[in-house]
């Protein structure tokens, strides 16, 4: 009897389909002409309320669709939904991360012509979306004062990743006695050319920045 070994390397498979759909995607996006913004960030960063602040913002100037990626609720989606903006919601069951072909899926009803700029917010954490490209042109890191100084050195995958780092909820920096400029240290520590924002999703100061940026 022989006996033979043969090693599957499944995460190798996997990541090469979801670079394919995400070239697909890519290409889908640059021949409708849309800008597509991956926006990440740990549980309660303020991903949801950047959007809402840019849609405020931009809805006059840009036909905006959000795509929103979450576990289990319509929450989000609702939120953005809620100053005029379609949305497509995303439910990942499991999955801790959108991934390229959830994408596809979730923009086979919608007619790409309508829209020329594109929120995703990735389900709330700063592991799995990293390893998942999903097509878009920029993808944001939100981290915020809120998660304590060390968030930036225990997740640099997700910081190398990004195209721009937004540090949000400013306005609570001093009560918090947080020490921004060491985050920033930290950052650029992972990265010394990474763009980095100071935002208050909320207040709306960083958000003029945050646009030109993003060429919007
Ligand atoms: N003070 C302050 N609060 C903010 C700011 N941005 C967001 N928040 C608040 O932080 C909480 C979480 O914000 P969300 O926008 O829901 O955060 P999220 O990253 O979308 O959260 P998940 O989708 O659950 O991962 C809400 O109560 C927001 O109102 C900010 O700039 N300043
Ligand atoms: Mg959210």
């Amino acid at each position: 009897m022989t006996e033979k070994t043969i090693r599957i390397d499944i995460g190798k498979d996997l990541f090469g389909a979801n670079e394919e759909a995400a070239t697909e995607n890519a290409t889908s996006f640059k021949k409708h002409g849309i800008l597509a913004v991956d926006i990440m960030g740990s549980v309660g960063t303020g991903k949801t309320q950047l959007i809402e602040t840019l849609c405020e913002r931009l809805s006059g100037r840009h036909r905006i669709l959000m795509l929103a990626g979450d576990l289990a609720t319509t929450i989000d989606a609702d939120r953005v939904a809620s100053h005029g903006v379609d949305t497509v919601q995303i439910n990942t069951g499991t999955a801790c991360h959108l991934d390229a072909r959830m994408i596809q899926v979730a923009l086979r009803e919608v007619n790409l012509s309508d829209y020329d700029l594109l929120f995703i917010e990735n389900v709330g954490n700063l592991i799995c979306p990293a390893g998942y490209s999903l097509g878009a042109a920029k993808k944001i890191v939100v981290v915020s004062v809120t998660e304590g100084p060390y968030m930036i050195r225990k997740h640099p995958l997700t910081i190398k990743r990004a195209d721009l780092v937004v540090i949000n909820k400013i306005d609570l920096a001093q009560a918090l006695e947080f020490n921004i400029e060491s985050l920033e240290e930290d950052i650029r520590e992972v990265d010394s050319k990474m763009p980095i924002l100071r935002v208050s999703a909320k207040t709306g100061v960083g958000i003029e920045d945050l646009m030109t940026t993003l060429g919007l």
